[in-house]
């Protein structure tokens, strides 16, 4: 019986862990950041959120290229540990079909809003490439 390539990519996070597979390597001059909005914005909701990225290549999930991973934004939530894979829920959100910008309904009030950068299997890279945490107000 073939495997399914959707349970192969979701296993592979867990493969990752169990075999300490080495972290993918991040050029030294490799920047993440939160084009827009800027800290300390007050903006409307349903909020565009634009991913920036330098020196990195974006890659959808499951493709392994060096020098290359695919967006994760932090809602809300401080830096997960960075040697394993980032979770997915409603505080971290993975862009695994390599979007660079994303619209987020937030509720009024402070939000904090934060990009890891991860490679194939949503482990981030080493040294891991992580956004400033920005501040926003919605109102
Ligand atoms: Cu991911």
């Amino acid at each position: 019986m073939k495997k399914s390539p959707v349970i192969v990519l979701l296993l592979l996070p867990v493969v990752a862990v169990l075999a300490q597979i080495p972290r993918s390597p991040s050029p030294q001059d490799a920047e993440v950041y939160i084009v827009s909005p800027k800290h300390g914005a007050t903006v409307s909701s349903p909020v565009r959120v634009v991913f920036g990225l330098r020196g990195m290549g974006v890659a959808p999930a499951g493709v392994n290229q060096p020098n290359t991973g695919h967006h994760h934004l932090l809602i809300d939530t401080e830096a997960p540990p960075l040697d394993r894979p980032i979770p997915a829920d409603e505080h971290h959100k993975h862009f695994g079909g390599g979007q660079t910008e994303t619209t987020i309904e937030l509720a009024k009030g402070e939000h904090t809003l934060q990009l890891v950068l991860a490679d194939y299997i949503h482990v981030p890279h080493d040294p891991a490439v992580c956004s400033e945490r920005i501040a926003i107000t919605v109102r």
